[in-house]
Protein backbone atom coordinates (compact mmCIF):
# COMPACT_ATOMS: atom_id res chain seq x y z
CA UNK A 1 0.00 0.00 0.00
CA UNK A 2 0.96 3.87 0.09
CA UNK A 3 1.54 5.35 2.98
CA UNK A 4 2.53 8.54 4.44
CA UNK A 5 3.37 8.69 8.11
CA UNK A 6 3.04 12.97 9.10
CA UNK A 7 5.05 13.64 12.27
CA UNK A 8 7.97 11.22 11.64
CA UNK A 9 8.84 11.25 15.62
CA UNK A 10 9.97 8.48 17.46
CA UNK A 11 6.78 6.30 17.20
CA UNK A 12 6.70 7.49 13.16
CA UNK A 13 9.93 6.49 12.40
CA UNK A 14 9.27 2.94 14.15
CA UNK A 15 5.68 2.55 11.79
CA UNK A 16 7.70 3.99 9.04
CA UNK A 17 10.23 1.60 8.96
CA UNK A 18 8.29 -1.66 9.51
CA UNK A 19 6.27 -0.98 7.13
CA UNK A 20 8.73 -0.38 4.89
CA UNK A 21 10.24 -3.99 5.72
CA UNK A 22 6.96 -5.36 5.48
CA UNK A 23 7.02 -4.42 1.24
CA UNK A 24 4.87 -1.06 1.97
CA UNK A 25 5.88 2.55 -0.44
CA UNK A 26 6.29 4.46 2.52
CA UNK A 27 6.83 8.12 2.43
CA UNK A 28 6.93 10.84 5.19
CA UNK A 29 5.80 14.62 5.76
CA UNK A 30 7.97 16.41 8.09
CA UNK A 31 8.92 19.92 9.51
CA UNK A 32 12.28 19.14 7.88
CA UNK A 33 12.48 21.01 4.12
CA UNK A 34 14.52 17.90 2.51
CA UNK A 35 13.28 15.97 -0.53
CA UNK A 36 14.57 12.71 1.21
CA UNK A 37 15.23 10.95 4.87
CA UNK A 38 16.99 8.52 6.27
CA UNK A 39 15.40 6.36 9.50
CA UNK A 40 18.07 3.68 10.79
CA UNK A 41 16.12 1.79 13.17
CA UNK A 42 18.05 -0.01 15.86
CA UNK A 43 21.46 -1.69 14.36
CA UNK A 44 19.66 -1.97 11.06
CA UNK A 45 21.05 -0.55 7.66
CA UNK A 46 19.01 3.28 7.12
CA UNK A 47 16.64 3.32 5.15
CA UNK A 48 15.49 5.95 2.28
CA UNK A 49 12.30 7.45 2.35
CA UNK A 50 10.78 10.19 0.30
CA UNK A 51 10.20 13.55 2.24
CA UNK A 52 7.17 16.07 1.64
CA UNK A 53 6.63 15.27 -1.50
CA UNK A 54 2.94 16.17 -2.89
CA UNK A 55 2.17 14.10 -5.52
CA UNK A 56 3.08 10.95 -3.37
CA UNK A 57 0.61 12.54 -0.75
CA UNK A 58 -2.17 12.53 -2.79
CA UNK A 59 -1.49 9.20 -3.80
CA UNK A 60 -1.41 7.74 -0.12
CA UNK A 61 -4.00 5.07 0.79
CA UNK A 62 -3.39 5.66 4.44
CA UNK A 63 -2.10 8.93 6.04
CA UNK A 64 -0.54 7.25 9.69
CA UNK A 65 -0.68 10.69 11.41
CA UNK A 66 1.68 10.53 14.57
CA UNK A 67 1.96 14.28 15.03
CA UNK A 68 1.69 15.48 18.67
CA UNK A 69 -1.88 16.17 19.53
CA UNK A 70 -1.29 20.52 19.12
CA UNK A 71 0.15 20.21 15.55
CA UNK A 72 -2.69 17.70 14.60
CA UNK A 73 -5.56 20.48 13.04
CA UNK A 74 -2.89 22.65 11.94
CA UNK A 75 -0.84 20.62 9.93
CA UNK A 76 -3.75 17.97 8.51
CA UNK A 77 -5.51 22.05 7.68
CA UNK A 78 -1.87 22.84 5.56
CA UNK A 79 -2.03 19.52 3.55
CA UNK A 80 -5.29 18.44 3.07
CA UNK A 81 -5.23 19.71 -0.48
CA UNK A 82 -2.99 16.72 -1.24
CA UNK A 83 -5.04 14.24 0.64
CA UNK A 84 -7.37 12.28 -1.79
CA UNK A 85 -10.82 12.33 -0.26
CA UNK A 86 -10.25 7.98 0.26
CA UNK A 87 -7.54 7.96 2.14
CA UNK A 88 -7.44 6.79 5.62
CA UNK A 89 -6.70 9.09 8.00
CA UNK A 90 -5.08 7.21 11.14
CA UNK A 91 -4.13 9.54 14.37
CA UNK A 92 -1.90 7.86 16.42
CA UNK A 93 -0.86 9.90 19.53
CA UNK A 94 -1.11 11.16 23.07
CA UNK A 95 -4.27 12.39 24.70
CA UNK A 96 -7.65 13.06 23.30
CA UNK A 97 -10.07 15.42 21.51
CA UNK A 98 -8.53 15.82 17.85
CA UNK A 99 -10.76 13.43 15.97
CA UNK A 100 -13.42 16.09 16.01
CA UNK A 101 -11.40 18.82 13.90
CA UNK A 102 -10.36 16.20 11.67
CA UNK A 103 -13.52 14.87 11.16
CA UNK A 104 -14.69 18.74 10.40
CA UNK A 105 -11.81 19.39 7.88
CA UNK A 106 -12.05 15.94 6.11
CA UNK A 107 -15.83 14.89 7.03
CA UNK A 108 -15.17 12.08 4.24
CA UNK A 109 -12.35 10.59 4.77
CA UNK A 110 -12.69 7.23 6.79
CA UNK A 111 -10.86 7.98 9.88
CA UNK A 112 -9.09 5.74 12.27
CA UNK A 113 -7.42 6.24 16.24
CA UNK A 114 -4.77 4.26 17.32
CA UNK A 115 -3.31 3.89 20.49
CA UNK A 116 0.51 1.51 21.07
CA UNK A 117 2.20 1.01 24.28
CA UNK A 118 5.34 0.03 21.80
CA UNK A 119 8.17 2.04 23.34
CA UNK A 120 10.86 4.16 20.97
CA UNK A 121 13.30 6.55 21.52
CA UNK A 122 14.72 9.04 18.79
CA UNK A 123 18.36 8.89 19.54
CA UNK A 124 19.14 11.15 16.95
CA UNK A 125 16.94 12.61 14.52
CA UNK A 126 17.73 9.35 11.77
CA UNK A 127 18.04 6.90 14.55
CA UNK A 128 15.00 5.45 15.96
CA UNK A 129 15.14 2.97 18.99
CA UNK A 130 12.47 0.31 19.52
CA UNK A 131 12.55 0.40 23.22
CA UNK A 132 9.88 -1.98 24.07
CA UNK A 133 7.57 -4.70 22.67
CA UNK A 134 3.37 -3.48 22.73
CA UNK A 135 -0.07 -3.28 21.41
CA UNK A 136 -1.37 -1.41 19.33
CA UNK A 137 -5.03 -1.26 19.05
CA UNK A 138 -7.11 0.56 16.41
CA UNK A 139 -11.02 1.81 15.91
CA UNK A 140 -12.85 3.55 13.94
CA UNK A 141 -13.89 7.23 14.65
CA UNK A 142 -16.40 7.69 12.25
CA UNK A 143 -18.49 5.64 9.64
CA UNK A 144 -16.34 4.79 6.73
CA UNK A 145 -13.78 3.76 9.26
CA UNK A 146 -16.14 0.92 10.42
CA UNK A 147 -14.75 -0.41 6.78
CA UNK A 148 -11.13 -0.16 7.84
CA UNK A 149 -10.98 -3.46 10.05
CA UNK A 150 -8.43 -5.09 7.44
CA UNK A 151 -5.96 -2.15 8.74
CA UNK A 152 -4.82 -5.23 11.40
CA UNK A 153 -3.78 -7.63 8.95
CA UNK A 154 -1.68 -4.34 7.28
CA UNK A 155 -0.35 -3.42 10.33
CA UNK A 156 0.01 -6.63 12.20
CA UNK A 157 2.30 -7.94 9.33
CA UNK A 158 4.47 -5.38 9.98
CA UNK A 159 4.71 -4.79 13.72
CA UNK A 160 2.57 -7.13 16.19
CA UNK A 161 0.10 -7.00 18.00
CA UNK A 162 -2.44 -5.07 16.66
CA UNK A 163 -5.80 -5.79 17.00
CA UNK A 164 -9.02 -4.23 16.33
CA UNK A 165 -11.15 -2.29 19.20
CA UNK A 166 -14.76 -1.82 18.58
CA UNK A 167 -14.98 0.65 20.79
CA UNK A 168 -11.89 2.33 20.75
CA UNK A 169 -13.06 5.29 23.03
CA UNK A 170 -12.52 3.18 25.96
CA UNK A 171 -8.88 2.32 25.49
CA UNK A 172 -8.18 5.35 24.44
CA UNK A 173 -9.65 7.06 27.90
CA UNK A 174 -7.74 4.11 29.56
CA UNK A 175 -4.54 5.39 28.08
CA UNK A 176 -5.91 9.16 29.12
CA UNK A 177 -5.85 8.16 32.49
CA UNK A 178 -2.64 6.84 32.59
CA UNK A 179 -1.28 10.03 30.59
CA UNK A 180 -3.04 12.46 33.25
CA UNK A 181 -1.56 10.69 36.37
CA UNK A 182 1.93 10.29 35.21
CA UNK A 183 2.64 12.79 32.44
CA UNK A 184 1.90 16.71 34.73
CA UNK A 185 3.56 14.93 37.88
CA UNK A 186 6.65 13.88 36.36
CA UNK A 187 7.08 17.02 34.31
CA UNK A 188 6.37 19.30 37.42
CA UNK A 189 8.81 17.91 39.41
CA UNK A 190 11.50 16.84 36.62
CA UNK A 191 11.43 13.10 37.44
CA UNK A 192 11.49 9.74 36.36
CA UNK A 193 7.95 7.81 36.24
CA UNK A 194 9.31 5.48 38.63
CA UNK A 195 9.71 8.16 41.48
CA UNK A 196 5.85 8.14 40.88
CA UNK A 197 6.35 5.27 43.75
CA UNK A 198 7.23 7.06 46.60
CA UNK A 199 4.73 7.08 49.36
CA UNK A 200 5.09 11.21 48.94
CA UNK A 201 2.17 10.91 45.83
CA UNK A 202 0.43 7.97 46.77
CA UNK A 203 -2.71 10.48 48.09
CA UNK A 204 -2.12 12.90 45.33
CA UNK A 205 -1.94 9.97 42.57
CA UNK A 206 -5.27 8.71 44.16
CA UNK A 207 -7.05 11.84 44.04
CA UNK A 208 -6.40 11.87 39.98
CA UNK A 209 -7.00 8.37 39.46
CA UNK A 210 -10.76 9.16 41.28
CA UNK A 211 -11.27 12.49 39.52
CA UNK A 212 -10.56 10.43 36.34
CA UNK A 213 -12.66 7.89 37.19
CA UNK A 214 -15.27 9.54 37.89
CA UNK A 215 -15.39 11.27 34.64
CA UNK A 216 -15.28 8.40 32.50
CA UNK A 217 -18.06 6.86 34.12
CA UNK A 218 -20.00 10.03 33.48
CA UNK A 219 -18.47 9.54 29.72
CA UNK A 220 -20.51 6.15 29.55
CA UNK A 221 -17.12 4.16 30.44
CA UNK A 222 -17.26 1.16 32.35
CA UNK A 223 -14.19 2.25 34.78
CA UNK A 224 -13.41 1.30 38.28
CA UNK A 225 -11.32 3.09 40.46
CA UNK A 226 -9.30 0.39 41.59
CA UNK A 227 -8.47 -1.40 38.14
CA UNK A 228 -7.40 2.04 37.17
CA UNK A 229 -4.77 2.20 40.03
CA UNK A 230 -3.95 -1.00 39.49
CA UNK A 231 -3.09 -0.33 35.55
CA UNK A 232 -1.49 2.94 36.48
CA UNK A 233 0.91 1.32 39.22
CA UNK A 234 1.76 -1.43 37.09
CA UNK A 235 2.75 1.72 33.94
CA UNK A 236 4.87 3.42 36.72
CA UNK A 237 6.52 -0.02 37.24
CA UNK A 238 7.14 -0.93 33.87
CA UNK A 239 8.52 2.33 33.18
CA UNK A 240 10.35 3.76 35.73
CA UNK A 241 13.13 4.29 34.08
CA UNK A 242 11.55 6.59 31.71
CA UNK A 243 11.44 10.40 31.38
CA UNK A 244 7.93 11.14 30.33
CA UNK A 245 7.19 12.53 26.63
CA UNK A 246 5.53 15.61 29.38
CA UNK A 247 9.04 15.47 31.45
CA UNK A 248 10.88 16.05 28.17
CA UNK A 249 8.55 18.59 26.91
CA UNK A 250 8.91 20.41 29.90
CA UNK A 251 12.48 20.08 30.36
CA UNK A 252 13.08 21.08 26.27
CA UNK A 253 10.66 24.30 26.88
CA UNK A 254 8.36 22.40 24.51
CA UNK A 255 4.90 23.21 24.21
CA UNK A 256 3.30 20.06 25.83
CA UNK A 257 0.46 17.88 25.35
CA UNK A 258 -1.84 18.93 28.71
CA UNK A 259 -4.50 20.73 26.52
CA UNK A 260 -5.20 17.37 25.02
CA UNK A 261 -4.58 15.11 28.45
CA UNK A 262 -5.55 17.19 31.55
CA UNK A 263 -7.33 19.50 29.57
CA UNK A 264 -9.34 16.97 28.01
CA UNK A 265 -10.59 15.52 30.54
CA UNK A 266 -11.79 18.91 32.47
CA UNK A 267 -13.48 19.92 29.44
CA UNK A 268 -15.53 16.62 29.85
CA UNK A 269 -15.57 17.25 33.34
CA UNK A 270 -17.03 20.79 32.80
CA UNK A 271 -19.82 19.53 30.28
CA UNK A 272 -20.86 16.60 33.37
CA UNK A 273 -20.62 19.35 35.81
CA UNK A 274 -17.89 17.22 37.59
CA UNK A 275 -15.40 19.09 39.76
CA UNK A 276 -11.84 17.58 39.15
CA UNK A 277 -9.50 20.03 41.46
CA UNK A 278 -6.27 18.17 41.74
CA UNK A 279 -6.44 18.06 37.75
CA UNK A 280 -7.30 21.62 37.44
CA UNK A 281 -4.15 22.30 40.31
CA UNK A 282 -1.82 20.18 37.72
CA UNK A 283 -3.19 21.91 34.42
CA UNK A 284 -3.01 25.16 35.87
CA UNK A 285 0.96 24.25 37.08
CA UNK A 286 2.13 22.86 33.46
CA UNK A 287 0.75 26.18 32.15
CA UNK A 288 1.92 28.44 34.22
CA UNK A 289 5.47 26.58 33.27
CA UNK A 290 4.66 26.71 29.77
CA UNK A 291 3.71 30.55 30.31
CA UNK A 292 6.90 31.34 32.08
CA UNK A 293 9.21 29.99 28.82
O1 LIG B 1 2.65 7.58 27.42
C1 LIG B 1 3.50 7.87 28.23
C2 LIG B 1 4.18 9.17 28.02
O2 LIG B 1 5.31 9.36 28.47
O3 LIG B 1 3.59 10.03 27.37
C3 LIG B 1 3.76 7.01 29.43
C4 LIG B 1 2.86 5.80 29.35
C5 LIG B 1 3.50 7.78 30.68
C6 LIG B 1 5.14 6.44 29.43
O4 LIG B 1 6.12 7.35 29.77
Amino acid sequence: MNITVVGPGAIGSLWASYLHDAGHHVCLWSRQNTAALMVQRDDHPAQRFTNNDPQSLLQADILLVTLKAPLVEQVLSSIRQHIAPEAIVMLMHNGMGTADSVKALMPDNPLVLATTTHGAYRKSANHVLHTGQGKTLLGAANHNGKQCGFLVDVFNHALTEVAWHDEIDHALWNKLAINCAINPLTAIHQIRNGELAQTEFRDQLQSIINEVCCVMQAEGIDAVEANLTAMVDQVIHATSNNFSSMEQDIAHQRTSEIDFITGYLIKCANKHNISVPTNHALYKAIKQIEQSW
